[in-house]
């Protein structure tokens, strides 16, 4: 099967999907997409050009604070009951000989539907395909892919704060003698970093791999860890002062906003979680060596301050108050400087 021309998508279609999700009404979403299959739409492209952007929509309305998370879970599982409806009324035993992938997520992902569609569309493309779904751990993939040694493993991962874990499974897997293809927003804006990760090939989106795989079939083998910069330490360093530099960064907050101390015990989790991202980004970038870790971290999160018409003052502050006990990593430096930067840049004022 491939992607052939089609006309675009009546955007009546769109709005009544859009409408299911909304009202989380998972029998009309379903109702909705058979319809489309028996008036002869490809599946492949029900999921890659209904399914799937109706989901970022969903994301963006979470972010602009439209919905509430309760909203965006309800919708998520209307858009993975979709996908499980349009499975099934189209699955179909892969032929003999089929290439064989394992599709999973990367330790501590939890975005399932990305990788889901891609399962999905590489077994209409006739891939024997097995699903492992949300957050792997690298142990578990490593006997799993001894156990059944498939042809293919497709790691995905959405959120470069992975990437440190997402080095673990590439490295697993490719001891396990299984050839990796990585995918997903998380591996970089081209996927510069899966490469440097030692991912045998790379894919940005569901179509792009299944069409790089049935030109390219059996699978290369040769992909190269690529991280020298490594050596310096810091990347180790930071990991280990971890709860040291979240402590400083709540002392420096506290003393700057004293209204945090009468906070509530939720209120100061969400800051320690805020705060603890902020980190966990700051390192994934370090590992890789690449600043846009961190400054599309920032950004995002200036854009949802805003959207709930928060000042990012205390972003600026964080990044700030990090730079003192990181004076002697020069590389990490590098990165606050270039996160500084990118917030002023885009306009997110340093204002309180
Ligand atoms: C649903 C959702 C969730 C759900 C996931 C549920 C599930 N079962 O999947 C839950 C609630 C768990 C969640 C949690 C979080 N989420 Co979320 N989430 C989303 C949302 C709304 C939709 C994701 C999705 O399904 N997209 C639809 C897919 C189909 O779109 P797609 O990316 O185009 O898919 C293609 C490619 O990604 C590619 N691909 C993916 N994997 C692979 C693998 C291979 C091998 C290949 C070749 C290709 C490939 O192929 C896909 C199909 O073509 C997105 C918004 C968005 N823009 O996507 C945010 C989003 C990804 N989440 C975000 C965030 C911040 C989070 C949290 C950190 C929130 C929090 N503070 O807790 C947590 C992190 C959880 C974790 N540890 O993983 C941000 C990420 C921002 C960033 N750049 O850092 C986003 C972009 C939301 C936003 N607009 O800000 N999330």
């Amino acid at each position: 099967m491939t992607t052939a021309t089609r006309p675009a998508l009546d955007p009546d279609v769109r709005s009544a999907y859009d409408a299911h999700l909304a009202r989380a009404d998972e029998d009309a979403a379903a109702a909705l997409v058979l319809g489309l299959l028996d008036a002869g739409w490809a599946p492949e492209r029900i999921l890659l050009d209904l399914v799937a952007p109706a989901q970022v929509a969903v994301g963006e309305r979470w972010a602009s604070a439209e919905w509430s998370v309760a909203q965006e879970h309800a919708a998520t599982h209307v858009s993975e009951q979709t996908v499980a409806a349009l499975a099934a009324a189209t699955r179909r035993p892969a032929e003999e000989g089929a290439g064989s992938i394992v599709v999973a997520c990367v330790d501590g992902e939890w975005h399932a539907l990305p990788a889901r569609i891609l399962a999905e569309v590489l077994r209409l493309r006739g891939f024997r395909v097995t699903f492992l779904g949300a957050h792997v751990p690298a142990p578990h993939l490593v006997s799993y892919l001894h156990q059944h040694g498939p042809d293919l493993a497709a790691l995905s991962c959405m959120l470069p704060v992975r990437l440190p874990r997402a080095h673990r499974m590439v490295e697993a897997a490719r001891l396990a003698g299984v050839p990796v293809l990585a995918g997903g927003p998380g591996f970089g804006p081209d996927g510069s970093w899966a490469a440097a990760l030692g991912a045998d090939l790379y894919a940005s989106d569901a179509a792009g791999a299944a069409d790089l795989l049935q030109r390219a079939w059996p699978p290369p083998f040769d992909g190269a860890v690529s991280l020298p910069h490594l050596a310096d330490e810091e990347y180790a360093q930071l990991v280990r002062r971890r709860p040291e530099l979240l402590r400083h960064l709540v002392d420096t907050l506290h003393e700057r906003f004293p209204a945090m101390r009468d906070y509530s015990d939720h209120q100061h989790e969400a800051t320690l979680e805020d705060l603890g991202h902020l980190l966990d980004f700051l390192t994934a970038g370090v590992f890789v060596d690449d600043p846009r870790v961190l400054t599309g971290f920032l950004d995002f999160s200036a854009h949802i301050l805003a959207s709930r018409r928060v000042p990012p003052a205390g972003l600026h502050l964080a990044v700030d108050a990090l730079t003192g006990p990181l004076h002697d990593f020069p590389r990490t430096l590098a990165h606050l400087t270039a996160g500084k930067e990118g917030l002023e840049e885009a306009g997110h004022a340093h204002s309180r």
